[in-house]
């Protein structure tokens, strides 16, 4: 009988990596009900045997994605609890293949008891982001999307709702947001939840050469190449937001780091800004 983690043992530790995440996330108290959402293109690790075995129920996707064509994504399912993923992945996740014209896929995982289970519904965000990935032969394969609190928060106070502006104040807060995200973050205006008008926003985002789109007074979309780094980059731009808010709940209004401090660590870590 056919039994896809047998016949790909590379698989599990990809699926390991999303239960932690998933108690990660709850934990942060960023995947409230359904929030939240992940993809991870595990097409290399797929063998042909698992493609003969796949379930022909196929599901249309609102558009093409030709250059996503025979790969195979683990995708959340949408509606799901992220925080129900840790103990019983079969149920709230699948792996799934798109066909040859890209336009529709099947289930080969997953999606257990569920004949309408369908991935997260914003899926076409994580399409357009792994097509982008792709057409860079880009390193990453994981996209994450999250609702880190405080992050929000930021992008509801006007003075934030600018990307060069959102960026110097990430970079003030910590010494790490300069090292580890030299490039800042890119900022998606407020679009509706699940619109192709989003996906597109974040990936010009994206193409702006930055790791993280934050979804303005919504969330953020991060793409790393293993989960834990997407998890951790989410983690760090989120305390410096904490950082920021705390700062001013004490009445302090000040950049925190100055231009020369940052300079001094482009210089120190050698970092590409
Ligand atoms: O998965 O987070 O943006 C549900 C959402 C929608
Ligand atoms: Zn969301």
């Amino acid at each position: 009988m056919f039994d896809l983690l047998n016949d790909c043992p590379g698989l599990a530790p990809w699926l390991e990596q999303t239960a932690e995440l998933s108690g990660y996330l709850w934990d942060k108290g960023w995947a409230e009900r359904n929030a939240g959402n992940l993809s991870i293109d595990v097409t290399d690790i797929i063998t042909e045997q698992s493609a003969c075995a796949a379930d022909p129920l196929c599901r249309d996707l609102s558009f093409a994605y030709p250059q996503l064509a025979g790969r195979y994504f683990i995708v959340t399912g949408t509606g799901h609890r992220f925080r129900d993923l840790a103990h019983d992945a079969p149920h709230h996740a699948c792996v799934l293949h798109l066909s040859d014209d890209g336009r529709v896929f099947h289930l080969v995982w997953g999606g257990e008891d569920d004949p309408d289970f369908r991935p997260t519904s914003e899926f076409p965000a994580h399409l357009r982001v792994h097509e982008f990935l792709r057409q860079r032969s880009a390193a990453e394969r994981v996209v994450l999307h999250t609702h880190p609190t405080e992050l929000i928060a930021l992008t509801h106070l006007p003075e934030y709702q600018n990307e060069a502006a959102l960026n110097r104040a990430l970079w003030g807060a910590h010494p790490e947001v300069k090292v580890t995200v030299p490039r800042g973050v890119g900022l998606v205006p407020y679009t509706a939840p699940g619109t192709e008008a989003l996906a597109l926003a974040t990936v010009a985002a994206l193409r702006r050469d930055h790791p993280a789109a934050v979804w303005a007074m919504h969330g953020i979309v991060a793409v790393a190449r293993e989960v834990m780094e997407a998890f951790d980059l989410v983690d760090t731009l989120n305390k410096a937001a904490q950082i920021i808010l705390l700062r001013r709940g004490a009445g302090v209004a000040s950049p925190g780091l100055n231009d020369a401090q940052l300079a001094e660590l482009v210089r120190l870590f050698h970092l590409k800004d």
